[in-house]
């Protein structure tokens, strides 16, 4: 059970951050609303919601998943493979320390938070191009430390590992066709994404409900087969800025 989710406010100038998408400029006005509606629905689901504020010298810092990966045992402060990232973490530790004992990834060694999907005791760690051998090496042994399992999987489309696949809960995985026949997935039960909906992959689920994006219709069809609640949310704008659901928060 989750109880708590970290988040922060996106900034005045979140559209300096990072993207490749070429779906127009983000609106800040609409992402500080579809933010709040976010948090809101966080709170609906039960969880205390702590609101970091923005931090002008890290655009993308909103994006609070990324510098940090939370287990039920440890946090650990990443370090991003986005250089304009590096620093994110300094106003962060300082929250996680209150919940969870505080390791560290070094240099050279870079993790982005968006490539460690949590499955129960099990953790994938996506190899990308934010995420490379040596920092996935040592978040393994971190995590191996603390009782958890872990391996690696290539990411090849996509910016993180959870851009492409998510857990949902009861053994199934919400995943694209590229991943879906990946030999570490056999075990679990898979809903596959339709080619022209994998954005749609960011789903995040917390304690029995699904938090997913609005405008995706045939995977809303194939989610609701899962007969738990389901929360849409309209999360244009940080799409825009190659962000999503799971992003925005950090869940302990
Ligand atoms: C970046 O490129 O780093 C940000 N603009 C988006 C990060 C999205 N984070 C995530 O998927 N975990």
């Amino acid at each position: 059970m989750f109880t708590h989710a970290i988040t922060r406010l996106p900034g005045k100038n979140f559209a300096d951050g990072i993207t490749t998408s070429s779906l127009g400029r983000p609106n800040y006005p609409l992402i500080l609303q579809q933010h709040q509606t976010y948090r809101q629905a966080l709170q609906a689901i039960g969880l205390e919601v702590i609101v970091l504020q923005a931090e002008p010298a890290f655009p993308d810092a909103y994006f609070v998943e990324d510098p940090a990966v939370v287990t039920p045992r440890i946090a650990v402060i990443t370090h991003p493979g986005a250089p304009s990232r590096q620093g994110e973490q300094l106003t962060l530790e300082p929250v996680l320390l209150q919940y969870r004992p505080v390791l560290h990834i070094a240099p050279p060694g870079t993790v982005e938070g968006g490539d460690v999907l949590m499955v129960e005791n099990h953790f994938f760690i996506g190899l990308s191009d934010r995420t490379n051998n040596e920092g996935a090496a040592q978040l393994a042994k971190l995590l191996a430390s603390s009782g958890h399992t872990s391996e690696n999987i290539p990411v090849s489309s996509g910016l993180h590992l959870k851009s492409s696949v998510n857990y949902v809960g009861n053994g199934t995985l919400l995943v694209t066709k590229i991943l879906a026949d990946h030999p570490a997935f056999a075990g679990y039960k898979k809903i596959v994404l339709d080619p022209d909906e994998e954005y749609a992959a960011n789903t995040l689920w917390i304690n029995n409900t699904l938090l997913t994006p609005t405008g995706f219709p045939k995977t809303m069809a194939k989610l609701t087969q899962l007969g738990l609640r389901i929360i849409e949310l309209d999360v244009s704008e940080v799409q825009k800025m190659d962000g999503g659901l799971t992003c925005m928060s950090l869940r302990l």
